[in-house]
């Protein structure tokens, strides 16, 4: 296991909207109750997760450069920045940090225009469709990527 416990949690734009908007295809769940399910694995598993949610792309940037030498892992929901970001990718790849790419949705059985993620170039693997479970699946894959890393 790496000497560092806490793995980044990064969600992109309008994902604070979890849970007010379109639940037919995001859920019902909030943020605020994907980030509890996410701390309740993470503990069990001795893993500090630091959650954020961000609407601009400069930040999300800015937080995975901080992830240096602080986490073990980023864990990445770029929203629609996954589909357009390069800015996003090259700051995944300069980390040099395991990365899981996530998305709540199938994003391959939706509109064309998210079948590409720039992300995913950057990404050990990447977990869609399973709703806000798929955020504790990407923490038992980091958990194992940490552990076989060391
Ligand atoms: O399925 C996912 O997790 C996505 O990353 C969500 C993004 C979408 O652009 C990606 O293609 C797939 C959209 C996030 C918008 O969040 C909303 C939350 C509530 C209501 C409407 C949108």
């Amino acid at each position: 296991m790496s000497d560092l416990t806490e793995i980044l949690i990064l969600n992109g734009p309008n994902l604070n909207m979890l849970g007010i908007r379109e639940p037919n295809i995001y859920g019902y769940e909030t943020l605020a109750d994907i980030e509890k399910l996410c701390n309740e694995r993470a503990s069990s598993l001795g893993l500090i997760i630091n959650f954020k949610q961000s609407n601009l792309e400069g930040e999300i940037v800015a937080d995975i450069q901080n992830a240096r030498g602080k986490a073990a892992g980023i864990i990445i929901n770029g929203a629609g920045y996954t589909h357009t970001s390069v800015a996003i990718l090259d700051a995944l790849k300069l980390s040099e940090l395991p990365v899981i790419e996530l998305h709540l949705s199938n994003i391959h059985a939706r509109e064309a225009f998210r079948h590409h993620s720039f992300i995913a170039q950057a990404a050990s693997g990447v977990i869609c469709g399973f709703g806000s479970h798929g955020y504790v699946l990407a923490i038992d894959a980091m958990a194992r990527l940490i552990e076989c890393a060391n």
